[in-house]
Order: structure tokens, then C-alpha cells, then sequence
């Protein structure tokens, strides 16, 4: 029931001016969801709010002002509220909070994005001037008091009050009729937050898993979706750190999305280590298409190194089955490596040897080196000096929020780069790329043949995957 005036609130989700992986026309068409400022907006909406949200993607930041002006969302008294997700996106940021201060000087903007604001107001604002609060943590249960200026100061964990940063870790269902041109994105449905196990590298090493979507709830938001899509079978992203919901999840989840005549497809992100075959042979029959394997490594040293297992010989087992079970099922693995601290060519030669015996069961690869983000890292720093990693510019990390390492004194920066670059060529064309992309990440109206005819302008030592014609060999 609305119980509140039909007033505007624009919820911007902040996009990115540089691209990790390098700024091509290519990277431009990966639609950033996010999903969690989403969930804030139907909150709103619920409570009777004209709430939409606007996702910055690759626009100019400008561009998104301007929209939001034009479609009147920035009338009204509520702040608007803009969303960081990671430090990458802070000069986009920046550049929308000063658009707003230039075309409405009095509008108030509230900045959240618990990875990037932490609880460090004071950082955040000398990298957004113009904003007027930072909010800590996640906002559901504080959303509605934001949007009153007068209750700032009384809100736990914000700049003007308390340096607490409440979590919630239940996952709700959104509406993404809310996000303005939804139907170029694709839907994600969150699954559970945290995941705990621990890894050096995670800013959720440890922050406990908790609870899933129950497998009703999560078959009914598929069906939500499929109608506010007006689309049967779809496409999902079903998203959570470590998906790993157990054997009673799985089971009851087969029965929901049987009983409510589901056909869509889904993909997720798990551990190598996760989901034995039992597992995916069920998860399989009721739409599991890509998974997203985080295996990192298959070097045992750096395995240890990482804090992924204690038992790399058990871990390269259990990934292996994964691998070939997955396959066999006819589900697409993407395997993810990261290059980290400590790596030299017997190690990278470790990895690529393993991955070469499971090419036949890998459908992509996707190769990064490790990147230190700002903040409460849990000694992250001095763990990487221990594995004899530098950072690439000692004053990066505060003055962007995020610096490259030197892995090694064998890999420095470029060299890491270049390596993960031929590695992820070696077991990626063109094609395999598309595919695991137009899969929840690219626009959804992106073609194959518009795909190709955009790769062709781009030199094939700007992207990650082999272009057609390519000759490539992998040696390190
Ligand atoms: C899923 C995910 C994505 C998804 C969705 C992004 C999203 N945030 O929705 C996609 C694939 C799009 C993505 C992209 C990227 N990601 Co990402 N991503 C994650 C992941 C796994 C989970 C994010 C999450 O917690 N979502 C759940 C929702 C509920 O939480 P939330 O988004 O934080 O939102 C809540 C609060 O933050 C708060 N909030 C958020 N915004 C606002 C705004 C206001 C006004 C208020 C009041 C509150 C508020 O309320 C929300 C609801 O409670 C994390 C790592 C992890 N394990 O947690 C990395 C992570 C956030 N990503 C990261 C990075 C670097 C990226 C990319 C740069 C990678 C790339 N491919 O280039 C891009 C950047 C996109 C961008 N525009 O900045 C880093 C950020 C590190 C940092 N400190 O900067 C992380 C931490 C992973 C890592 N490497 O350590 N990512």
C-alpha cells in the first residue's frame, strides 16, 4: 500500500571511465549491474516513491546528469543517491557529483558502497567534495530515514553519526522495471552475501556466508523477472560469493522451479572446489549453464600462498572432477586465474601444464593479477611483501584507492600483464568470449556479427581472447 507522495528519488549507480582490462570499444559493452542500489530503489518504490535508477555503465558522467534532469527525477527534496561499488569507478564518480553541484548547486547527494566508503568518511570526501553524506555497510533498513536530512545525524553508521557498518545479509527480490533501460540488461538474482573461507586476497575472507533465497523464493523471482521481461526462457546471473547451497537447497530448488514450469537458464560463481557431482548433475537439469570457477592458481605453492586451501592436492582434484563433470553435463566452465605475490615461470608453467590437460573441458579463461584495493586489507600488504610482491606506486592506494603489484622480482607488472594476457588467448577465441559473455554480461542486444564487426577495429593485442585468424602459441 502507498502510504507516501509519488516523490522522485534517482539512484545512480556510478559507471567507469577506464576499463580494467583495458578501454575498448569491447569493454564498453559490459553493462555493470548493480544490484544492490537496485534492491535499495525497490525498497523505495515499495514505500510509495517515484524511485528509478540510472546505471553509469561507460556514458559520461554528464550524460547521466542530464538524463536524470530531463526525465525530472532530480526534482523534488530527496538527495540523490549515488552509488561507488568499487574504487574504479571513483573518477566517474567525481565527475557526476560535480555535473549535479554545476546544474542544481543545492541538491543534496548521498554517497554509499560499503567496499569502497568502509567506514572512512573522511577519505571518501576528499575524493567526492561535493557530496554531502557517506553512508556505511548495507542501507536497506536505513534507506527510507536517508532521504530525511533531518534524521542524518540519528542514522547509525554514516559521516555525521557513528563508525558502525551494519550488515544485512539477506537478500531481497528487485524490480527491475526500476532501472531505467532494464530491458539491455541482463537480471541478476542474488542468492546469499558473505562467504568467509578465508583467501588473503577477498575483502570477504571473513565475512560469514549467510543464509540463501530460499529455492521458493529464488523460483518465483525467476518468474517475476521472466514477466517483467516479457521474455521465456531468460537469461540469469544468479549471484552470490560462493554459491554453495547444499544438498537440501538443491533439492527443494529443483522441485520450485519444476512446479513453476521454469525453462530460463542461469549461471553462477563457485569455488573449484564446491559442488560435487551430484550436485551439479541436479543443478544442471533445472537450467545451470555457465559456471564462473575461481581457481586461481593450480600451482600448489601459490595455492598455499593465497590462503585458497590446505590441501592443494585434494583442491586440483575436486576441480578437476568439476571441470570434466561440468562439461560432460553440458555446462560452459569459465575458469578464473589470478596471478599473485610470489609467482615465477615454475609456477605459471604449474598452471598453464594443468590447465592444458583440462583444455578439452574449458570454454574461456579469464587471467588478472592481483590488485590491492585501499583500506582494511587484514594485513594484505605485508602478505604480499612476504611473497617478495611490490606495490607498483607506493602512493597510489591513497590517492585512487587501488594500486597493481610487482608480483615478483621475475614478474613485475608488465610482465604479469602480458602473461595473463597470452594465457587467457591461448584458451579463448573470439567466439567462446562472446558466448560466455552475451551471458549476462554484454548489452542483451548485442549480436554475434555485431560483436565481430566491433573486434575487428580493435588490435589484437588490446583484448584478452584470440581475434579470428589469430595465430597463437603459448610459451613462458
Ligand atoms: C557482484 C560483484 C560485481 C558485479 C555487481 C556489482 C555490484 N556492486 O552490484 C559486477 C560484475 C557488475 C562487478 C563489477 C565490478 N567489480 Co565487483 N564485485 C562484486 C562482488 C562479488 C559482490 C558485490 C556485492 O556485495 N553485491 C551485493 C550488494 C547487496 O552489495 P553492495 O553492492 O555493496 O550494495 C549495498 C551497500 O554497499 C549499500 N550501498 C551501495 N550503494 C549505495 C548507495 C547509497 C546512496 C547508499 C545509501 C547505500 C549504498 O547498500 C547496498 C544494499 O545493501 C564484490 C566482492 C565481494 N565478494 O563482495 C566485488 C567487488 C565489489 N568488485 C570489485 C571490482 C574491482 C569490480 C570491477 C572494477 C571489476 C571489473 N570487471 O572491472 C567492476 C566495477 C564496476 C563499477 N561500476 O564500479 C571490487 C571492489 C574493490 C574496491 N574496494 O574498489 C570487489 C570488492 C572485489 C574485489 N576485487 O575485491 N562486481
Amino acid at each position: 500500500m502507498r502510504h507516501r507522495s509519488e516523490s522522485p528519488v534517482c539512484l545512480v549507480g556510478a559507471g567507469l571511465l577506464h576499463h580494467k582490462k583495458g578501454d575498448t570499444a569491447i569493454a564498453r559493452e559490459n553493462l555493470y549491474l548493480n544490484y544492490g542500489l537496485l534492491d535499495l530503489a525497490t525498497i523505495l518504490h515499495e514505500a510509495g516513491y517515484q524511485a528509478r535508477m540510472l546505471q553509469g555503465n561507460s556514458d559520461e558522467p554528464s550524460a547521466t546528469v542530464m538524463k536524470a534532469m530531463t526525465t525530472r527525477l532530480m526534482e523534488g527534496p530527496a538527495p540523490v543517491l549515488l552509488s561507488v561499488p568499487s574504487a574504479l569507478a571513483l573518477p566517474w564518480a567525481r565527475g557526476f557529483c560535480s555535473a549535479v553541484r554545476e546544474t542544481l548547486p543545492e541538491k543534496l547527494i548521498v554517497v554509499g558502497g560499503r567496499w569502497v566508503a568502509q567506514t572512512d568518511a573522511e577519505w571518501l570526501r576528499v575524493q567526492l567534495p561535493d557530496c554531502n553524506l557517506v553512508v556505511f555497510g548495507t542501507a536497506e533498513d536505513r534507506i527510507l530515514q536517508i532521504l530525511d536530512r533531518q534524521l542524518w545525524s540519528s542514522i547509525p553508521g554514516t559521516s555525521q553519526s557513528t563508525r558502525i557498518e551494519p550488515f544485512d545479509s539477506t537478500p531481497r527480490r528487485v524490480d527491475y522495471s526500476l532501472l531505467d533501460g532494464y530491458l539491455r540488461h541482463w537480471p541478476s538474482i542474488e542468492i546469499s552475501r558473505g562467504c568467509g573461507r578465508g583467501c588473503a586476497f577477498c575483502v570477504e575472507a571473513k565475512v560469514p556466508l549467510g543464509k540463501p533465497k530460499s529455492p521458493v523464493d529464488t523460483a518465483r523471482e525467476m518468474a517475476f523477472h521472466e514477466d517483467t521481461y516479457q521474455c521465456n526462457p531468460m537469461r540469469f546471473y544468479f549471484e552470490a560469493s560462493q554459491f554453495c547451497p547444499g544438498a537440501e537447497w538443491i533439492r527443494e530448488f529443483v522441485g520450485a522451479y519444476v512446479s513453476t514450469g521454469l525453462r530460463s537458464e542461469w549461471r553462477c560463481e563457485t569455488r573449484a572446489d564446491c559442488l560435487p557431482r551430484r550436485d551439479l548433475e541436479a543443478l544442471a537439469s533445472v537450467g545451470l549453464k555457465v559456471l564462473d570457477i575461481g581457481l586461481e592458481s593450480a600451482s600448489p605453492r601459490q595455492l598455499l600462498a593465497m590462503r585458497k586451501c590446505r590441501d592443494p592436492a585434494q583442491y586440483l582434484g575436486r576441480a578437476s572432477d568439476l571441470l570434466r563433470g561440468a562439461h560432460e553435463l553440458g555446462i560452459q566452465n569459465k575458469v578464473n586465474i589470478m596471478l599473485y605475490p610470489g609467482e615465477d615461470d615454475d609456477t605459471v608453467r604449474e598452471t598453464i601444464d594443468w590447465l592444458e590437460e583440462h583444455r578439452p573441458f574449458i570454454k574461456g579463461l579469464s587471467t588478472g593479477s592481483l590488485i590491492v584495493y585501499r583500506g582494511r586489507n587484514g594485513g594484505l600488504l605485508a602478505h604480499i611483501k612476504k611473497y617478495g610482491g611490490a606495490l607498483v606506486d607506493e602512493t597510489a592506494l591513497d590517492r585512487e584507492g587501488a594500486c597493481p603489484l610487482h608480483l615478483s622480482a621475475d614478474y613485475d607488472h608488465a610482465k604479469a600483464l602480458e602473461v595473463a594476457r597470452r594465457l587467457s588467448k591461448s584458451f579463448m577465441d573470439a567466439d567462446a568470449y562472446y558466448d560466455l559473455k552475451s551471458f549476462c554480461y554484454f548489452r542483451r542486444d548485442l549480436s554475434r556479427s555485431e560483436f565481430h564487426n566491433i573486434v575487428q577495429t580493435i588490435p589484437s593485442d588490446a583484448v584478452s581472447f584470440r581475434q579470428p585468424g589469430e595465430d597463437f602459441g603459448l610459451s613462458v
